[in-house]
């Protein structure tokens, strides 16, 4: 029998009711077969970072779940959520959108294949990733490095 694994979700929206949004993505997590929901970070308002121009301001939110799905099948799952929430794909990269759920971490494991990147390449660069993250747990590392996300957050905030 597979044990359970933490994994970490990245929520963003920017579109319709994004607090809403996010409250109901984190709702539709722990329904997911095989997983529960452990928490959900503070929702925080941030700037568009690599947008559309005119793009409005975004809510995020880091959660935590354990999950005995293997990570393809929690990512077509959260693809799954995107999609009952409203999320539209048919346009241009980034542009607004009512549900975005990234797979930031799925325990210590890294995967690099063609669809399924973990951790999300760019998460150690995002305050808006790190700092509901680090709300969360404080001492989470890197698997790719081994440093702790703490580290990113500081050098992005300019204290080395
Ligand atoms: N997501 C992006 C691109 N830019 N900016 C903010 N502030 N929050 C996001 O969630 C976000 C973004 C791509 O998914
Ligand atoms: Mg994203
Ligand atoms: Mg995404």
């Amino acid at each position: 029998m597979a044990a359970y694994v933490t994994a970490f979700i990245g929520l963003g929206s920017n579109l319709g009711d994004r607090e809403k949004n996010l409250r109901d993505a984190y709702e539709l997590l722990g329904k997911l077969p095989q997983t529960n929901g452990l928490r959900l970070s503070s929702l925080i308002e941030t700037k568009p970072v690599d947008s559309p121009a005119g793009s409005p301001d975004f809510m995020n939110a880091v959660a935590k779940i354990e999950t005995k799905l293997p990570p393809r099948d929690l990512l077509k799952a959260l693809l799954g959520i995107e999609k009952q929430l409203g999320r539209d794909r048919s346009g241009v990269r980034n542009e607004p959108r009512t549900l975005d759920l990234d797979l930031l971490l799925y325990g210590d494991k890294v995967v690099n294949e063609p669809d399924l990147v973990v951790p999300h390449p760019r998460m150690h660069q995002r305050e808006f990733v790190l700092w509901p993250l680090l709300q969360i747990d404080s001492r989470v590392r890197d698997p790719r490095t081994g440093d702790p996300f703490a580290d990113a957050y500081q050098k992005l905030k300019g204290h080395p």
